[in-house]
């Protein structure tokens, strides 16, 4: 029996009342950032309950937040502080604009690193790996989960030249302060290994977000560079608004959420795919309203 919070169990109750296909709720759970295999076995043991579907119970389920159109709705962009062309002067590389997104605000970058730069970063990155973490969203502290399953390091904002070479490129591009930037996350994706939906942002609602917005306030925007192909699977991908980023070595996607008032743009919610063949790497750049750090 898998136990459901009171938002989703009331959506659920509701919606069964009014005789809604169970296909359209699995649907929507998934589209939530629910696991398919878990959404359709809850689905289906509320459809039925005296009938329980056949197989095994899924062992773990996380609970996605339950969506709040209200304030999706509400949400304001700003303007992005991103160069209009089609090409920007990132200072030591032309970087390529090849999609972008008004609402959530989603941008994706060619030629943002060489193979070379790419090869750099793993090669400092990957005798450093430790099993990724979460933010428990009651105290703001980091622990392992089955909701993301890799292996990643944080490099220190410009901890040698080679990396500052690099985060002084993406301070350009992005036309944000180096020093409001996280140092960078690398993170490694076997076969198998995802990232559910999640914000970026911390949620205001969660009572451990102040905690990490203490120094350097709410994170404002993301990039994740990909670091290598990947031969099936690992996409990056945005479920409310049906959006899949193609991993490809030396790409972005950026992707731009609070904004000067400090809401926070929940179409955001994204995630990433479990691979399916082959290996993925990427490194995270999350940027900050103010200085971050030192
Ligand atoms: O690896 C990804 O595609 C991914 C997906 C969602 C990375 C992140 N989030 C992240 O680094 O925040
Ligand atoms: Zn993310």
């Amino acid at each position: 029996m898998i136990k459901l919070d009171e938002q989703w169990g009331t959506w659920l109750r509701q919606k069964i009342e009014q005789r809604t296909a169970p296909e359209m709720l699995i649907k929507a759970m998934t589209g939530a950032g629910f696991d398919a295999q878990a959404a359709t076995y809850i689905v289906l043991s509320a459809v039925s309950p005296g009938a329980p579907p056949a197989g095994s119970a899924p062992k773990s389920v996380r609970i996605p937040p339950f969506p709040t159109p209200a304030t999706a709705s509400t949400y304001v962009n700003d303007v992005v502080p991103i160069s209009t062309g089609n090409t920007i002067d990132a200072g030591d590389r032309i970087v390529e604009v090849t999609m972008r997104l008004e609402r959530p605000c989603v941008m994706m970058f060619d030629n943002v690193l060489s193979d070379e730069e790419c090869a750099g970063v793993i090669e400092r990155a990957e005798p450093r790996l430790k099993p990724s973490a979460v933010v428990n969203p009651e105290t703001g502290k980091s622990e392992l989960s089955q909701h993301r399953v890799s292996e990643g390091m944080v490099i220190s904002r410009c901890e040698d030249a080679f990396i500052t070479v690099l985060e002084e490129r993406i301070a350009r591009l992005l036309n944000w302060p180096l020093e409001n930037g996280e140092g960078m996350s690398v993170l490694r994706y076997k076969i198998g290994d995802q990232y559910h939906p999640h914000y970026d942002y911390f949620p205001p609602q969660n009572p451990g977000s102040q905690r990490k917005m203490a120094v350097g306030g709410q994170r404002v925007s993301t990039l994740i560079m990909y670091l290598s192909d990947v031969e099936a699977g690992g996409e990056t991908f945005f479920p409310r608004i049906g959006l899949s980023v193609t991993p490809k070595k030396g790409s972005a996607v950026y992707f731009q959420y609070c904004n000067a008032d400090g809401g926070v743009d929940p179409l955001s919610f994204h995630g990433g795919r479990p691979v399916v063949a082959g290996e993925k790497w990427i490194m995270t750049k999350w940027m900050r309203q103010q200085r971050f750090g030192l």
